[in-house]
C-alpha cells in the first residue's frame, strides 16, 4: 500500500516575518505586508503559511499612527500577528495615565515640553478619536515586553536573561499592568529598571560630567552600548549608536566598574530580534544570532522585515525592506 505525502507538515514550526519600528509610516508598512505575500482579506492583512511579530514603536513621529496602530491591531485580534512593547509605547501609557491620589505624579510622565514632543503627532493625530486612543492605551497593557518561540526571541531593545526571568514571577503575563505601570514611574523600582533596560538597551554614563553632542543636536551624557559585546577592552567595543564618539574618547579603555555594567548575549544562545536602535547602513545581521530591524523607516530610511524560518544562524539574504518615501 502506498501512502501520499501530503504537503502540509504539521510538525513544522510556525515561520514568521519579524518587522521592525512603524512609526506611523502606515503605507510602508502595508507595502513591505504586500511584498512579502500578506492581502488585507477578512478584516486584517493575512498570509497563507506565515505570520507577522511586530518589534513595538508603532506610535509617535510619523505621518499615520492611527491607520497603523489599526493595521497592527486587527492583525493581532486575528491571530495573525504578535507584538513586543517599545518605549514609544510605554511612553504613551506613562504620558496618559495620571498618578494616584497623594502620588508625586500628577502624570506617570510630567508633561513638560520634551516630553510632549515626544508624543505630540500620536496625541494630534487622535486629537478627534478620544475613545479610539483610550483603547490603544488600553491594549497597550497587554503588550508583552519580550516574546520566546522555541527557536528565537524578541524583544524592543536589549535582551537581558536575568532580569527577564526576575520579572517574569511578577508579571506571569509578561505585560506591564496598570499596578507595574504605576510602579514603573518610581525612581529605582525593580520594573522601572526592567522596562527601561528591555525598551531602551544598555548605556554607559560618560565620566567627569562630559557629554557628547548628538546629531539632533542634543547634549548627551550617555553612550549607548551593545548588549552582546564580547570581552571588550575600549569605549569603542561597546559603542551602539548612530552618532559615534569623538576619537580620543572611543580609545578609553573600560574601567572594571563599567565592564560589570555591560551584558554579554553569547553566541551559543537562540537568535533575539531587535528594534529601536535607528540603523541605515545596509540591513544585516548583526552577529550570527542577533537582529535589529529598524532602519528609521519614520527618517526616510527603510522599513525592514526579516523572514524568519528554522534557522539558528541568521541570514542577510532573509532581509526584506521597503524604502520609506515621503507619505
Ligand atoms: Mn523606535
Amino acid at each position: 500500500m502506498e501512502f501520499i505525502k501530503t504537503k502540509t507538515n504539521t510538525s513544522a514550526k510556525q515561520a514568521y516575518d519579524l518587522i521592525g519600528d512603524v512609526h506611523g509610516c502606515a503605507h510602508s508598512l502595508e507595502s513591505l505586508l504586500k511584498k512579502m505575500g500578506y492581502q488585507h482579506r477578512q478584516g486584517c492583512y493575512r498570509h497563507p503559511q506565515r505570520k507577522v511579530i511586530f518589534v513595538g514603536d508603532i506610535v509617535d513621529r510619523g505621518p499615520r499612527i492611527r491607520e497603523a496602530l489599526h493595521i497592527v491591531k486587527d492583525m493581532i485580534d486575528q491571530n495573525q500577528a504578535e507584538i513586543v512593547l517599545g518605549n514609544h509605547e510605554y511612553n504613551a501609557m506613562c504620558y496618559c495615565t495620571e498618578g494616584r491620589k497623594g502620588s508625586a505624579h500628577q502624570y506617570l510622565r510630567e508633561h513638560n515640553a520634551r516630553h510632549h514632543r515626544l508624543i505630540r503627532e500620536t496625541l494630534e493625530q487622535f486629537e478627534d478619536f478620544h475613545q479610539e486612543w483610550k483603547e490603544f492605551l488600553a491594549w497597550f497593557h497587554e503588550i508583552p515586553l519580550f516574546i520566546e518561540k522555541e527557536n528565537f526571541r524578541v524583544v524592543h531593545a536589549c535582551w537581558d536573561n536575568e532580569i527577564i526571568s526576575r520579572f517574569k514571577e511578577i508579571s506571569p503575563t509578561h505585560c506591564v499592568n496598570e499596578g507595574l505601570l504605576h510602579d514603573s514611574a518610581e525612581i529605582g523600582s525593580f520594573s522601572g529598571g526592567v522596562i527601561d533596560k528591555l525598551t531602551r538597551g544598555t548605556a554607559l554614563e560618560l565620566p567627569n560630567g562630559e557629554t557628547i553632542l548628538g546629531k539632533d543636536g542634543l547634549a548627551r551624557h550617555m553612550f549607548r552600548t551593545k548588549f552582546w559585546s564580547d570581552n571588550p577592552q575600549t569605549y569603542n567595543d561597546v559603542v551602539f549608536q548612530p552618532d559615534p564618539l569623538p576619537v580620543d574618547m572611543a580609545q578609553r579603555t573600560l574601567s572594571a566598574i563599567e565592564k560589570q555594567k555591560l551584558l554579554h548575549y553569547s553566541s551559543s544562545e537562540l537568535p533575539v530580534f531587535v528594534g529601536h536602535y535607528w540603523m541605515s547602513s545596509e540591513p544585516a545581521p548583526i552577529i550570527d544570532n542577533i537582529a535589529c530591524l529598524d532602519y528609521s523607516a519614520v527618517k526616510y530610511g527603510r522599513l525592514v522585515a526579516y523572514r524568519m524560518d528554522d534557522e539558528q544562524c541568521l541570514s542577510r539574504e532573509k532581509f526584506i525592506w521597503v524604502d520609506v518615501s515621503r507619505e
